[in-house]
Protein backbone atom coordinates (compact mmCIF):
# COMPACT_ATOMS: atom_id res chain seq x y z
CA UNK A 1 0.00 0.00 0.00
CA UNK A 2 0.95 3.74 -1.14
CA UNK A 3 2.65 5.16 2.78
CA UNK A 4 2.12 8.59 1.19
CA UNK A 5 -1.79 8.94 2.14
CA UNK A 6 -4.02 6.56 4.67
CA UNK A 7 -6.94 4.62 3.26
CA UNK A 8 -7.69 4.05 6.46
CA UNK A 9 -10.98 6.10 6.71
CA UNK A 10 -14.11 3.98 6.44
CA UNK A 11 -15.26 4.52 3.16
CA UNK A 12 -18.42 7.50 3.10
CA UNK A 13 -21.90 6.31 2.99
CA UNK A 14 -23.19 7.06 -0.64
CA UNK A 15 -26.19 8.46 -0.62
CA UNK A 16 -29.12 9.74 -3.43
CA UNK A 17 -31.15 11.02 -1.10
CA UNK A 18 -29.53 14.75 -0.49
CA UNK A 19 -31.96 17.65 0.75
CA UNK A 20 -31.25 21.03 -0.75
CA UNK A 21 -31.25 22.41 3.09
CA UNK A 22 -28.48 19.49 4.09
CA UNK A 23 -26.65 20.14 1.17
CA UNK A 24 -26.56 24.06 1.95
CA UNK A 25 -25.68 23.61 5.43
CA UNK A 26 -22.42 21.73 4.04
CA UNK A 27 -21.72 24.58 1.78
CA UNK A 28 -21.82 26.93 4.08
CA UNK A 29 -19.48 25.66 6.67
CA UNK A 30 -16.71 27.70 7.86
CA UNK A 31 -14.02 26.91 5.01
CA UNK A 32 -12.15 24.98 7.08
CA UNK A 33 -14.27 22.47 8.41
CA UNK A 34 -15.62 22.01 4.93
CA UNK A 35 -12.40 21.70 3.38
CA UNK A 36 -10.98 19.17 6.25
CA UNK A 37 -14.73 17.03 5.50
CA UNK A 38 -13.95 16.96 1.97
CA UNK A 39 -10.30 15.84 2.13
CA UNK A 40 -11.16 12.97 3.99
CA UNK A 41 -14.01 12.08 2.19
CA UNK A 42 -10.93 11.92 -0.92
CA UNK A 43 -8.89 10.32 1.12
CA UNK A 44 -11.35 7.70 1.93
CA UNK A 45 -11.44 6.74 -1.83
CA UNK A 46 -8.61 7.89 -3.54
CA UNK A 47 -5.21 8.55 -3.84
CA UNK A 48 -5.70 12.43 -3.02
CA UNK A 49 -2.58 13.36 -4.96
CA UNK A 50 -2.70 11.34 -8.08
CA UNK A 51 -4.97 12.98 -11.02
CA UNK A 52 -6.30 11.87 -14.12
CA UNK A 53 -5.63 13.67 -17.43
CA UNK A 54 -8.63 13.82 -20.18
CA UNK A 55 -7.67 15.62 -23.09
CA UNK A 56 -10.66 17.19 -26.13
CA UNK A 57 -11.18 17.43 -29.44
CA UNK A 58 -13.78 19.71 -31.20
CA UNK A 59 -14.95 17.24 -33.73
CA UNK A 60 -17.22 19.32 -35.15
CA UNK A 61 -17.24 23.20 -34.29
CA UNK A 62 -19.68 25.81 -34.10
CA UNK A 63 -22.98 26.61 -36.11
CA UNK A 64 -24.91 24.98 -33.16
CA UNK A 65 -29.05 25.37 -33.58
CA UNK A 66 -28.51 25.52 -29.98
CA UNK A 67 -28.69 29.30 -27.77
CA UNK A 68 -26.31 27.99 -24.75
CA UNK A 69 -25.81 31.43 -23.23
CA UNK A 70 -22.11 30.29 -22.60
CA UNK A 71 -21.15 29.18 -25.84
CA UNK A 72 -18.44 30.22 -28.50
CA UNK A 73 -20.02 27.54 -30.91
CA UNK A 74 -23.88 28.98 -30.90
CA UNK A 75 -25.26 30.37 -34.13
CA UNK A 76 -27.31 32.82 -32.06
CA UNK A 77 -24.08 34.32 -30.96
CA UNK A 78 -21.78 36.22 -32.84
CA UNK A 79 -18.88 35.37 -31.79
CA UNK A 80 -16.58 35.29 -34.62
CA UNK A 81 -15.56 31.55 -34.83
CA UNK A 82 -15.53 29.47 -37.99
CA UNK A 83 -17.92 26.83 -37.86
CA UNK A 84 -16.83 23.65 -39.71
CA UNK A 85 -17.92 20.33 -40.96
CA UNK A 86 -17.30 16.72 -39.02
CA UNK A 87 -13.19 16.01 -39.42
CA UNK A 88 -11.83 12.81 -40.67
CA UNK A 89 -11.44 9.74 -38.26
CA UNK A 90 -7.69 9.54 -39.06
CA UNK A 91 -7.30 12.85 -37.83
CA UNK A 92 -8.95 12.23 -34.43
CA UNK A 93 -6.56 9.48 -34.21
CA UNK A 94 -3.98 11.53 -35.33
CA UNK A 95 -4.28 13.60 -32.35
CA UNK A 96 -5.66 10.87 -30.05
CA UNK A 97 -1.67 9.72 -30.21
CA UNK A 98 -0.37 12.61 -29.24
CA UNK A 99 -2.84 12.89 -25.85
CA UNK A 100 -1.80 9.34 -25.55
CA UNK A 101 2.01 10.13 -25.47
CA UNK A 102 1.93 13.54 -23.55
CA UNK A 103 0.19 11.20 -20.80
CA UNK A 104 -3.82 11.62 -21.42
CA UNK A 105 -5.63 8.04 -20.12
CA UNK A 106 -9.24 9.32 -21.53
CA UNK A 107 -10.07 10.96 -24.98
CA UNK A 108 -12.85 13.63 -25.20
CA UNK A 109 -14.28 14.09 -28.63
CA UNK A 110 -16.96 17.07 -28.90
CA UNK A 111 -19.24 17.88 -31.11
CA UNK A 112 -21.35 21.22 -31.38
CA UNK A 113 -24.65 19.64 -32.35
CA UNK A 114 -28.38 19.35 -30.57
CA UNK A 115 -28.48 15.85 -31.24
CA UNK A 116 -26.51 13.76 -33.89
CA UNK A 117 -27.87 12.94 -37.31
CA UNK A 118 -27.84 9.19 -38.88
CA UNK A 119 -25.52 10.47 -41.81
CA UNK A 120 -22.76 11.38 -39.16
CA UNK A 121 -23.17 7.74 -36.96
CA UNK A 122 -20.51 6.17 -38.85
CA UNK A 123 -17.81 8.08 -38.37
CA UNK A 124 -18.54 8.82 -34.98
CA UNK A 125 -18.78 5.13 -34.37
CA UNK A 126 -15.47 5.03 -36.14
CA UNK A 127 -13.47 7.33 -33.92
CA UNK A 128 -15.11 5.42 -30.97
CA UNK A 129 -13.29 1.83 -32.18
CA UNK A 130 -10.35 3.68 -33.39
CA UNK A 131 -9.42 5.77 -29.94
CA UNK A 132 -10.50 2.55 -28.10
CA UNK A 133 -7.93 0.38 -30.16
CA UNK A 134 -5.54 3.01 -28.89
CA UNK A 135 -5.93 1.60 -25.55
CA UNK A 136 -7.30 4.92 -24.32
CA UNK A 137 -10.79 5.37 -22.63
CA UNK A 138 -13.09 6.71 -24.72
CA UNK A 139 -15.68 9.86 -24.21
CA UNK A 140 -18.18 11.64 -26.47
CA UNK A 141 -20.20 14.53 -26.57
CA UNK A 142 -22.33 15.24 -29.25
CA UNK A 143 -25.96 16.58 -27.27
CA UNK A 144 -29.45 14.80 -26.62
CA UNK A 145 -29.16 11.16 -27.82
CA UNK A 146 -32.18 8.59 -28.23
CA UNK A 147 -31.98 5.33 -27.73
CA UNK A 148 -31.18 3.74 -30.48
CA UNK A 149 -27.74 6.00 -30.73
CA UNK A 150 -26.56 5.42 -27.06
CA UNK A 151 -27.39 1.58 -27.86
CA UNK A 152 -24.93 1.83 -31.24
CA UNK A 153 -22.66 4.19 -29.36
CA UNK A 154 -21.93 1.21 -26.65
CA UNK A 155 -21.77 -1.48 -29.36
CA UNK A 156 -18.97 0.61 -30.69
CA UNK A 157 -17.46 0.44 -27.59
CA UNK A 158 -17.81 4.49 -25.79
CA UNK A 159 -16.69 4.37 -22.29
CA UNK A 160 -18.32 7.81 -21.44
CA UNK A 161 -20.81 10.31 -22.44
CA UNK A 162 -20.65 13.79 -21.42
CA UNK A 163 -23.83 15.47 -21.10
CA UNK A 164 -24.08 18.59 -18.60
CA UNK A 165 -27.24 20.06 -16.71
CA UNK A 166 -25.04 23.13 -16.69
CA UNK A 167 -26.38 24.59 -13.55
CA UNK A 168 -29.72 24.46 -11.58
CA UNK A 169 -33.08 23.60 -12.85
CA UNK A 170 -34.79 27.10 -11.59
CA UNK A 171 -31.32 28.72 -13.22
CA UNK A 172 -31.71 26.69 -16.36
CA UNK A 173 -33.74 28.66 -18.72
CA UNK A 174 -32.02 31.79 -17.93
CA UNK A 175 -29.11 30.43 -19.96
CA UNK A 176 -31.09 27.80 -22.57
CA UNK A 177 -33.92 27.95 -24.19
CA UNK A 178 -34.13 25.57 -27.21
CA UNK A 179 -34.18 22.69 -25.08
CA UNK A 180 -34.95 22.34 -20.98
CA UNK A 181 -33.56 20.94 -18.09
CA UNK A 182 -35.49 17.17 -18.44
CA UNK A 183 -34.39 16.93 -22.17
CA UNK A 184 -30.53 17.02 -20.59
CA UNK A 185 -32.16 14.16 -17.69
CA UNK A 186 -33.71 11.99 -19.82
CA UNK A 187 -30.68 11.58 -22.38
CA UNK A 188 -28.93 11.22 -19.24
CA UNK A 189 -31.30 8.06 -18.55
CA UNK A 190 -30.96 6.77 -22.05
CA UNK A 191 -26.72 7.16 -21.38
CA UNK A 192 -27.92 4.85 -18.35
CA UNK A 193 -29.69 2.46 -19.59
CA UNK A 194 -27.48 1.67 -22.30
CA UNK A 195 -24.43 0.61 -19.51
CA UNK A 196 -22.23 4.09 -20.82
CA UNK A 197 -20.90 5.75 -17.94
CA UNK A 198 -22.14 9.06 -17.05
CA UNK A 199 -20.13 12.10 -17.35
CA UNK A 200 -22.12 15.39 -15.91
CA UNK A 201 -21.14 18.19 -14.32
CA UNK A 202 -21.86 22.40 -15.00
CA UNK A 203 -20.92 25.52 -15.40
CA UNK A 204 -19.73 28.19 -12.09
CA UNK A 205 -20.00 31.73 -12.66
CA UNK A 206 -23.34 32.18 -14.97
CA UNK A 207 -24.62 35.16 -12.94
CA UNK A 208 -26.42 31.98 -10.85
CA UNK A 209 -26.56 32.43 -6.84
CA UNK A 210 -25.31 30.14 -4.41
CA UNK A 211 -28.53 27.89 -3.76
CA UNK A 212 -28.07 27.80 -8.13
CA UNK A 213 -24.85 25.86 -7.61
CA UNK A 214 -26.13 23.87 -4.83
CA UNK A 215 -28.91 22.43 -6.33
CA UNK A 216 -27.44 21.53 -9.35
CA UNK A 217 -25.07 18.87 -7.09
CA UNK A 218 -27.86 17.89 -5.23
CA UNK A 219 -29.85 17.02 -8.82
CA UNK A 220 -26.59 15.18 -9.97
CA UNK A 221 -26.34 13.44 -6.21
CA UNK A 222 -29.83 12.34 -6.31
CA UNK A 223 -30.03 10.68 -9.62
CA UNK A 224 -30.04 6.85 -9.41
CA UNK A 225 -26.46 6.03 -9.80
CA UNK A 226 -24.04 8.82 -9.38
CA UNK A 227 -22.27 10.27 -12.82
CA UNK A 228 -19.00 8.77 -12.59
CA UNK A 229 -17.12 12.21 -13.93
CA UNK A 230 -18.49 14.97 -12.46
CA UNK A 231 -17.17 18.46 -14.42
CA UNK A 232 -17.20 21.62 -12.66
CA UNK A 233 -16.11 24.11 -15.01
CA UNK A 234 -15.48 28.08 -14.78
CA UNK A 235 -17.15 29.99 -17.04
CA UNK A 236 -14.94 31.51 -19.99
CA UNK A 237 -16.37 34.76 -20.94
CA UNK A 238 -16.63 34.47 -24.65
CA UNK A 239 -16.70 38.20 -26.18
CA UNK A 240 -20.31 38.25 -28.21
CA UNK A 241 -22.19 35.70 -25.89
CA UNK A 242 -25.04 36.78 -23.74
CA UNK A 243 -22.88 35.94 -20.65
CA UNK A 244 -19.65 37.87 -21.71
CA UNK A 245 -19.71 40.08 -18.81
CA UNK A 246 -20.03 36.86 -15.93
CA UNK A 247 -17.05 34.77 -15.04
CA UNK A 248 -16.45 37.04 -12.13
CA UNK A 249 -17.07 34.53 -8.98
CA UNK A 250 -15.21 34.77 -5.51
CA UNK A 251 -12.36 31.73 -5.82
CA UNK A 252 -13.65 30.43 -2.67
CA UNK A 253 -17.18 29.94 -3.61
CA UNK A 254 -15.43 27.70 -6.66
CA UNK A 255 -13.91 25.80 -4.18
CA UNK A 256 -16.74 25.38 -1.73
CA UNK A 257 -18.71 23.95 -4.96
CA UNK A 258 -15.97 21.37 -5.72
CA UNK A 259 -15.96 20.31 -1.82
CA UNK A 260 -19.46 19.54 -2.05
CA UNK A 261 -19.09 17.81 -5.14
CA UNK A 262 -17.41 15.85 -3.67
CA UNK A 263 -19.11 15.09 -0.34
CA UNK A 264 -22.44 14.60 -2.19
CA UNK A 265 -20.48 12.32 -4.85
CA UNK A 266 -17.67 10.28 -2.84
CA UNK A 267 -16.76 7.73 -5.39
CA UNK A 268 -17.03 9.89 -8.74
CA UNK A 269 -14.41 11.68 -10.20
CA UNK A 270 -14.59 15.72 -9.56
CA UNK A 271 -13.43 17.29 -13.19
CA UNK A 272 -11.76 20.83 -12.23
CA UNK A 273 -12.70 21.76 -15.92
CA UNK A 274 -12.75 25.08 -18.07
CA UNK A 275 -11.46 28.34 -16.87
CA UNK A 276 -8.11 26.88 -15.20
CA UNK A 277 -6.69 29.81 -17.64
CA UNK A 278 -8.25 32.39 -15.20
CA UNK A 279 -6.86 30.64 -11.89
CA UNK A 280 -3.69 31.27 -9.86
CA UNK A 281 -1.36 28.18 -9.14
CA UNK A 282 -3.02 28.84 -5.05
CA UNK A 283 -6.74 28.39 -6.37
CA UNK A 284 -6.16 24.90 -8.62
CA UNK A 285 -4.17 23.74 -5.48
CA UNK A 286 -7.39 24.51 -2.95
CA UNK A 287 -9.80 22.82 -5.76
CA UNK A 288 -7.65 19.35 -5.58
CA UNK A 289 -7.23 19.64 -1.72
CA UNK A 290 -11.31 20.37 -2.08
CA UNK A 291 -11.36 17.00 -3.93
CA UNK A 292 -10.98 17.31 -7.38
CA UNK A 293 -9.24 14.59 -8.75
CA UNK A 294 -8.86 15.16 -13.10
CA UNK A 295 -8.01 17.90 -15.09
CA UNK A 296 -8.55 18.31 -18.74
CA UNK A 297 -4.79 18.60 -20.24
CA UNK A 298 -3.38 20.27 -23.43
CA UNK A 299 -3.57 23.67 -25.12
CA UNK A 300 -7.15 23.48 -26.08
CA UNK A 301 -10.32 22.74 -24.55
CA UNK A 302 -12.99 22.89 -27.78
CA UNK A 303 -12.30 25.98 -28.61
CA UNK A 304 -10.70 28.17 -25.59
CA UNK A 305 -7.40 27.67 -24.33
CA UNK A 306 -6.22 25.87 -21.58
CA UNK A 307 -2.93 25.57 -19.52
CA UNK A 308 -0.28 24.25 -21.60
CA UNK A 309 1.66 20.61 -20.22
CA UNK A 310 4.46 22.33 -19.31
CA UNK A 311 2.41 24.79 -16.96
CA UNK A 312 0.77 21.70 -15.54
CA UNK A 313 3.81 19.97 -15.21
CA UNK A 314 5.45 22.98 -13.16
CA UNK A 315 1.81 22.98 -10.93
CA UNK A 316 2.39 19.09 -10.73
CA UNK A 317 5.63 19.17 -9.45
CA UNK A 318 5.10 22.18 -7.16
CA UNK A 319 2.15 20.20 -5.20
CA UNK A 320 3.53 16.72 -5.86
CA UNK A 321 0.91 15.41 -7.45
CA UNK A 322 1.27 12.55 -10.06
CA UNK A 323 -0.53 11.65 -13.16
CA UNK A 324 -2.32 8.57 -13.64
CA UNK A 325 -0.98 5.82 -15.57
CA UNK A 326 -3.26 3.98 -17.50
CA UNK A 327 -4.67 1.03 -16.01
CA UNK A 328 -3.80 2.40 -12.89
CA UNK A 329 -6.20 2.25 -10.03
CA UNK A 330 -6.22 5.65 -7.72
CA UNK A 331 -9.28 4.45 -5.95
CA UNK A 332 -8.55 2.51 -2.92
CA UNK A 333 -9.64 -1.22 -3.59
CA UNK A 334 -11.25 -2.01 -0.13
CA UNK A 335 -13.86 1.25 -1.17
CA UNK A 336 -14.97 -0.19 -4.32
N1 LIG B 1 -22.93 20.25 -27.76
C1 LIG B 1 -22.75 19.34 -26.72
C2 LIG B 1 -23.56 19.68 -25.50
O1 LIG B 1 -23.85 20.83 -25.26
O2 LIG B 1 -23.89 18.76 -24.75
C3 LIG B 1 -21.31 19.16 -26.32
C4 LIG B 1 -20.33 20.26 -26.26
S1 LIG B 1 -20.56 21.49 -25.00
C5 LIG B 1 -19.42 22.71 -25.55
C6 LIG B 1 -19.94 20.79 -23.52
C7 LIG B 1 -19.98 21.59 -22.25
O3 LIG B 1 -18.93 22.54 -22.22
C8 LIG B 1 -21.20 22.43 -21.98
O4 LIG B 1 -22.27 21.68 -21.49
C9 LIG B 1 -20.70 23.40 -20.93
O5 LIG B 1 -20.91 22.88 -19.63
C10 LIG B 1 -19.20 23.50 -21.24
N2 LIG B 1 -18.87 24.84 -21.77
C11 LIG B 1 -19.14 25.29 -23.00
N3 LIG B 1 -18.74 26.58 -23.14
C12 LIG B 1 -18.19 26.94 -21.96
C13 LIG B 1 -17.61 28.14 -21.47
N4 LIG B 1 -17.53 29.25 -22.22
N5 LIG B 1 -17.14 28.17 -20.21
C14 LIG B 1 -17.24 27.07 -19.45
N6 LIG B 1 -17.78 25.90 -19.84
C15 LIG B 1 -18.26 25.84 -21.09
C1 LIG C 1 -17.10 19.86 -19.89
O1 LIG C 1 -17.81 19.88 -18.86
N1 LIG C 1 -16.20 20.78 -20.20
C2 LIG C 1 -15.59 20.50 -21.47
C3 LIG C 1 -16.19 19.11 -21.84
N2 LIG C 1 -17.15 18.91 -20.80
C4 LIG C 1 -16.74 18.86 -23.16
C5 LIG C 1 -15.77 21.57 -22.48
C6 LIG C 1 -15.30 22.91 -22.01
C7 LIG C 1 -15.48 23.88 -23.11
C8 LIG C 1 -14.91 25.21 -22.79
C9 LIG C 1 -15.12 26.22 -23.84
C10 LIG C 1 -14.52 25.92 -25.18
O2 LIG C 1 -13.39 25.39 -25.27
O3 LIG C 1 -15.16 26.24 -26.17
FE1 LIG D 1 -24.23 23.78 -28.93
FE2 LIG D 1 -23.17 22.41 -26.88
FE3 LIG D 1 -22.47 24.97 -27.36
FE4 LIG D 1 -24.89 24.45 -26.44
S1 LIG D 1 -22.94 24.03 -25.38
S2 LIG D 1 -24.41 25.86 -28.13
S3 LIG D 1 -25.34 22.52 -27.45
S4 LIG D 1 -22.09 23.24 -28.66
Amino acid sequence: MNMQFSGAQAAPEIRHDWTSDEARALYELPFNDLLLKAQLVHRAMFDPNMIQRSQLLSIKTGGCPEDCGYCSQSAHHKTGLKASKLIEVERVLAEARKAREAGSTRYCMGAAWRSPKERDMESIVAMVEGVKALGMETCMTLGMLSVQDTLRLKDAGLDYYNHNIDTSERHYEKVITTRTFADRLETLAHVREAGIKVCCGGIVGMGEEKIDRVDMLVTLANLPEHPESVPVNLLIPVEGTPLENEGHIDPIDFVRTIALARILMPASDVRLSAGRTQMSAEMQALCFFAGANSIFAGETLLTKDNPGEDQDATLFRRLGLKSQLPGCERRHAESV
